[in-house]
């Protein structure tokens, strides 16, 4: 008797690329070359790349005919009316500048709305998110719930906002030093975990109270509506892209890198309500990006992006998406091993600490056991720990709670046998962990470290 009815892929493959598997003498040669970091392995060096999901998806056959459609026009692309009218759509914002990816949006939104001395109030740091809020003068302060930091606490929404410390923060700064709240959906760093539709309305109703501002980073939205509709009996009954809306619809505008949720290889935007700083942005964007109807992408990148909204926004899509990466998430906890639970959207964590109780934060856990993965079968993973979090203004290290490698799924790339490759070098990690020793860092680049900094062995 059938018992169980399993969700599988809904499309199949039509073109393929071919992996190489490497020795593990040839994998020890390129990790001392990288520096002990996996952002400098050269790609052929990787069997399996889960150091990110972004950039990384793989495009269906309906965005590569888009591609060949693209209208190169320098200026009014017909391209970008077609990303205007899907993010209007399935975003609800009334204007749009497009970007060569996030960072180029989030630099356009610092630079615009905060001034020296300000304060950025925000669900969990991201990188680069931060560091374009300081670099415009301002101060990041995280008001995410404490459990978001405790990678074993089991709660359906860890991405929400903690409204006390949001309250105290405007207590305390004043509501005319804070330009805007900063809200990521769903909330990278704390292990790819969604925040609820109840706290969003209320950040919107508290801030409002006191003017002001919300903007999403809705780079993984989509992800984040996916939760509330599996999550919160509210709205079980919605679709995704009637969540999605209601959750902009809490906020006055959003960044955005396309490439995670939106299925493109490049390609970003800031959308939002408010003209005064849309014409504040589509003016300052032909500074850094290019004309505010290109933003830094050519007209075939626009139009990829533009079907990869309304392929994104399907449910069936996003079944196998998070359900691919639940499955790699269950089979680890079935093996015991620490990962941050519940599993997030995009990316299983793996808790480095519990790997490595040996090891002082500064001998940088999480790094290290990138490396042991990288060495055990050529899984390609990355550090989210003390190493991605970097400095304070004073020069000391933040020191994060949470010490984490991910493991990130690419969409529409990886089959079920990768994944059990994928858990089976896990686990003999796991097995090795008692004798492992950690790194020294030997580079520190200035800005975002994390993406260049090199390392030796202890
Ligand atoms: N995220 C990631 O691997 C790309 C490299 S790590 C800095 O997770 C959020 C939530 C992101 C993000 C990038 C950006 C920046 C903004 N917000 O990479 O500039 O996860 O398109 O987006 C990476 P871009």
């Amino acid at each position: 008797m059938v018992t169980k009815r399993s969700w599988a892929e809904p499309f199949k493959i039509k073109m393929v690329e071919p992996l190489r598997m490497t020795t593990r003498e040839e994998r020890e040669k390129a990790l001392v070359e990288a520096g002990f970091n996996t952002f400098l392995l050269r790609s052929d060096d990787v069997y399996i790349d889960l150091l990110t999901d972004s950039g990384t998806s793989a495009m269906s056959d309906s965005q590569w005919a888009g591609m060949m459609l693209g209208d190169e026009a320098y200026a009014g692309s017909r391209n970008f009316f077609n990303l205007e009218a899907a993010v209007q759509k399935h975003y609800g914002y009334k204007h749009l500048v497009p970007t060569h990816q996030g960072r180029g949006a989030e630099h356009l939104l610092s630079s615009i709305l905060i001034k020296p001395g300000d304060v950025v109030p925000g669900n969990m740091y991201f990188t680069t998110t931060r560091a374009h809020q300081e670099r415009a003068g301002g101060a990041f302060v995280d008001i995410i719930i404490d459990q978001a930091h405790d990678p074993s606490a089991l709660l359906p929404f860890k991405g929400n906002v903690d409204l006390a410390k949001l309250e105290a923060v405007i207590t305390r700064v004043g509501a005319k030093k804070i330009p805007y709240v900063s809200i990521a959906a769903t909330v990278n760093m704390a292990g790819g975990q969604p925040i609820s539709m109840a706290n969003l309305k209320a950040v919107r109703e508290l801030t409002q109270r006191h003017g002001i501002r919300v903007f999403l980073d809705a780079t993984r939205a989509m992800e984040n509506a996916w939760f509330i509709q599996q999550r919160e009996a509210s709205h079980a009954n919605k679709s995704m892209a009637e969540i999605l809306l209601e959750m902009c619809s809490y906020s006055d505008g959003c960044t955005m890198s396309g490439k995670k949720d939106l299925l493109v290889n490049i390609g970003g935007f800031l959308a939002l309500n408010d003209w005064d700083v849309f014409e504040e942005a589509r003016n300052l964007v032909v500074l850094f990006e290019g004309l505010h109807t290109y933003g830094g992408l050519a007209g075939r990148d626009l139009e990829a992006m533009a079907r990869g909204i309304s392929e994104a926004i399907r449910e069936d899509h996003m079944r196998a998406r998070i359900g691919q990466v639940e499955y790699v998430g269950d089979r680890l906890i079935e093996l015991g091993i620490p990962v941050v639970r519940p599993i997030g959207g995009h990316a299983v964590f793996l808790d480095a600490r519990a790997f490595y109780p040996q090891l002082e934060q500064l001998q940088f856990p999480a790094q290290t056991l990138a490396a042991e993965l990288y060495l055990d079968s050529g899984l390609r993973t990355m550090e989210r720990g003390v190493v991605s979090a970097g400095r304070d203004k004073d020069g000391h290290n933040h020191l994060p709670k949470l010490e984490l490698v991910r493991l990130t799924f690419p969409r529409r790339v990886y089959t079920q046998a990768h994944c059990d490759v994928t858990v089976e070098s896990v686990q003999a990690v796991w097995e090795n962990r008692a004798s492992v020793r950690g790194l020294e860092m030997i580079y520190e680049p200035k800005h975002l470290r994390f993406f260049q900094a090199r390392f030796k062995r202890l």
